[in-house]
Protein backbone atom coordinates (compact mmCIF):
# COMPACT_ATOMS: atom_id res chain seq x y z
CA UNK A 1 0.00 0.00 0.00
CA UNK A 2 1.59 3.04 -0.94
CA UNK A 3 1.51 5.51 2.28
CA UNK A 4 3.98 8.28 0.64
CA UNK A 5 1.83 11.43 0.71
CA UNK A 6 4.00 13.67 -1.45
CA UNK A 7 4.42 13.74 -5.72
CA UNK A 8 8.09 12.93 -6.42
CA UNK A 9 8.40 16.62 -7.76
CA UNK A 10 7.12 18.07 -4.41
CA UNK A 11 9.58 16.00 -1.95
CA UNK A 12 12.48 16.51 -4.65
CA UNK A 13 11.52 20.97 -3.87
CA UNK A 14 11.38 19.94 -0.06
CA UNK A 15 14.51 18.20 0.25
CA UNK A 16 16.05 20.83 -1.54
CA UNK A 17 14.80 23.62 0.12
CA UNK A 18 15.62 21.79 3.41
CA UNK A 19 19.32 21.78 1.95
CA UNK A 20 18.98 25.53 1.48
CA UNK A 21 17.58 25.92 4.94
CA UNK A 22 21.26 23.83 6.15
CA UNK A 23 22.86 26.00 3.87
CA UNK A 24 21.53 29.56 5.05
CA UNK A 25 22.48 28.20 8.35
CA UNK A 26 26.45 27.94 7.27
CA UNK A 27 26.03 31.35 5.88
CA UNK A 28 25.35 32.50 9.08
CA UNK A 29 27.83 30.57 11.09
CA UNK A 30 30.30 32.26 8.60
CA UNK A 31 29.29 35.94 9.07
CA UNK A 32 28.93 35.81 12.45
CA UNK A 33 32.29 33.81 12.71
CA UNK A 34 33.54 36.88 10.14
CA UNK A 35 31.84 39.43 12.40
CA UNK A 36 33.54 38.33 15.82
CA UNK A 37 37.29 37.80 14.42
CA UNK A 38 36.47 41.84 13.42
CA UNK A 39 35.54 42.92 17.33
CA UNK A 40 31.60 43.27 16.69
CA UNK A 41 30.69 40.61 18.89
CA UNK A 42 26.91 42.02 19.29
CA UNK A 43 26.45 41.65 15.65
CA UNK A 44 28.15 38.08 15.62
CA UNK A 45 26.17 37.16 18.87
CA UNK A 46 22.84 38.43 16.69
CA UNK A 47 24.05 36.66 13.14
CA UNK A 48 25.22 33.10 15.64
CA UNK A 49 21.64 32.98 16.97
CA UNK A 50 20.03 33.52 13.70
CA UNK A 51 22.46 30.36 12.06
CA UNK A 52 20.56 28.23 15.04
CA UNK A 53 16.86 29.84 13.26
CA UNK A 54 17.97 28.37 10.17
CA UNK A 55 18.69 25.43 11.03
CA UNK A 56 15.53 25.22 12.86
CA UNK A 57 13.31 25.43 9.93
CA UNK A 58 15.64 22.82 7.93
CA UNK A 59 14.25 21.07 10.72
CA UNK A 60 10.78 21.93 9.94
CA UNK A 61 10.86 20.81 6.63
CA UNK A 62 13.09 17.45 7.30
CA UNK A 63 10.07 16.25 9.74
CA UNK A 64 7.24 17.81 7.41
CA UNK A 65 8.86 15.18 4.83
CA UNK A 66 9.05 12.59 7.14
CA UNK A 67 5.24 13.13 8.42
CA UNK A 68 3.78 12.71 5.16
CA UNK A 69 5.46 9.29 4.28
CA UNK A 70 8.38 10.73 1.58
CA UNK A 71 11.82 10.19 2.29
CA UNK A 72 14.57 12.40 3.02
CA UNK A 73 17.71 12.96 1.41
CA UNK A 74 20.50 14.72 3.52
CA UNK A 75 23.36 15.56 1.17
CA UNK A 76 26.34 17.64 1.07
CA UNK A 77 25.54 21.63 2.17
CA UNK A 78 27.50 23.71 0.12
CA UNK A 79 30.03 25.59 1.01
CA UNK A 80 29.16 29.50 2.51
CA UNK A 81 30.16 32.65 0.05
CA UNK A 82 33.27 34.75 1.05
CA UNK A 83 33.18 36.93 4.22
CA UNK A 84 31.34 40.08 3.96
CA UNK A 85 33.89 43.10 3.19
CA UNK A 86 32.13 45.29 5.68
CA UNK A 87 29.38 45.65 8.13
CA UNK A 88 27.33 47.40 5.29
CA UNK A 89 28.61 44.62 3.00
CA UNK A 90 27.63 41.93 5.65
CA UNK A 91 24.22 43.13 5.79
CA UNK A 92 23.19 43.65 2.04
CA UNK A 93 24.72 39.84 1.86
CA UNK A 94 22.26 39.01 4.20
CA UNK A 95 19.46 40.50 3.01
CA UNK A 96 20.18 39.37 -1.04
CA UNK A 97 19.97 36.04 1.31
CA UNK A 98 17.09 36.20 2.37
CA UNK A 99 15.55 37.67 -0.84
CA UNK A 100 16.70 34.40 -3.14
CA UNK A 101 15.56 32.38 -0.13
CA UNK A 102 12.00 34.16 -0.03
CA UNK A 103 11.56 33.20 -4.50
CA UNK A 104 12.35 29.49 -3.30
CA UNK A 105 10.01 29.40 -0.86
CA UNK A 106 7.37 31.04 -3.21
CA UNK A 107 8.02 28.25 -6.02
CA UNK A 108 7.33 25.41 -3.82
CA UNK A 109 3.80 27.30 -2.60
CA UNK A 110 3.00 27.46 -6.88
CA UNK A 111 3.68 24.16 -7.24
CA UNK A 112 1.91 22.59 -4.43
CA UNK A 113 -0.93 24.93 -5.42
CA UNK A 114 -0.56 23.70 -8.82
CA UNK A 115 -0.87 20.40 -7.68
CA UNK A 116 -3.58 20.87 -5.48
CA UNK A 117 -2.04 19.33 -2.68
CA UNK A 118 -3.51 21.87 -0.21
CA UNK A 119 -1.50 20.39 3.21
CA UNK A 120 1.93 21.74 1.75
CA UNK A 121 0.28 24.18 0.64
CA UNK A 122 -0.67 25.34 4.10
CA UNK A 123 2.49 24.02 5.63
CA UNK A 124 4.48 26.30 3.25
CA UNK A 125 2.27 29.33 4.66
CA UNK A 126 4.71 29.29 7.44
CA UNK A 127 7.59 29.77 5.71
CA UNK A 128 6.41 32.45 3.36
CA UNK A 129 5.41 34.76 7.15
CA UNK A 130 8.72 33.66 8.48
CA UNK A 131 10.46 35.02 5.42
CA UNK A 132 8.36 38.55 5.41
CA UNK A 133 9.43 38.74 9.13
CA UNK A 134 12.89 38.09 7.66
CA UNK A 135 13.27 40.50 4.91
CA UNK A 136 11.85 42.92 7.28
CA UNK A 137 14.64 42.12 9.75
CA UNK A 138 17.40 42.34 7.04
CA UNK A 139 16.01 45.63 6.02
CA UNK A 140 16.09 46.73 9.43
CA UNK A 141 19.87 46.17 9.29
CA UNK A 142 20.62 48.00 6.42
CA UNK A 143 18.41 51.15 8.36
CA UNK A 144 20.93 51.18 10.82
CA UNK A 145 23.70 50.73 8.87
CA UNK A 146 22.90 53.45 6.43
CA UNK A 147 22.14 55.81 9.31
CA UNK A 148 25.91 54.65 10.38
CA UNK A 149 27.07 56.11 6.77
CA UNK A 150 26.97 52.75 5.15
CA UNK A 151 30.49 52.06 3.87
CA UNK A 152 31.73 55.20 5.45
CA UNK A 153 30.23 54.71 8.89
CA UNK A 154 32.95 55.86 11.90
CA UNK A 155 34.28 53.67 14.22
CA UNK A 156 31.82 55.17 17.01
CA UNK A 157 29.22 54.18 15.00
CA UNK A 158 29.89 50.58 14.59
CA UNK A 159 30.20 50.42 17.94
CA UNK A 160 27.07 51.43 18.86
CA UNK A 161 25.84 49.88 16.52
CA UNK A 162 27.45 46.57 17.75
CA UNK A 163 26.03 47.30 21.01
CA UNK A 164 22.15 47.77 20.18
CA UNK A 165 21.92 44.29 17.99
CA UNK A 166 23.30 42.66 20.95
CA UNK A 167 20.22 42.66 22.39
CA UNK A 168 18.22 43.03 19.04
CA UNK A 169 15.80 40.82 18.67
CA UNK A 170 15.91 38.11 16.07
CA UNK A 171 11.80 38.30 14.46
CA UNK A 172 10.82 41.24 13.81
CA UNK A 173 7.35 42.35 14.85
CA UNK A 174 5.33 42.99 11.57
CA UNK A 175 2.46 45.57 11.49
CA UNK A 176 -0.06 43.22 10.61
CA UNK A 177 0.74 40.86 14.24
CA UNK A 178 0.49 43.65 16.64
CA UNK A 179 -2.95 44.85 18.41
CA UNK A 180 -3.97 47.27 20.64
CA UNK A 181 -2.98 44.89 24.28
CA UNK A 182 0.58 44.40 22.53
CA UNK A 183 1.69 47.15 20.44
FE1 LIG B 1 16.04 32.98 6.53
O1 LIG B 1 14.66 31.81 6.59
FE2 LIG B 1 14.77 30.05 6.69
O2 LIG B 1 13.25 29.94 5.68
Amino acid sequence: MKTNRLSDTLAQALNDQMTKEAHASQIYLSYAAWADGEGFGGIANFLFRHAGEERNHMMKILEYILKRGAKVKVVAIPAPPSNPTSVNNCFEKVFEHEVDNTKAVYKIVKMSFNEEDWITWNFMQWFVKEQDEEETLALELLDKIKICGGEKATHQALYELDKDLEKTPDDATLARDVTTEEP
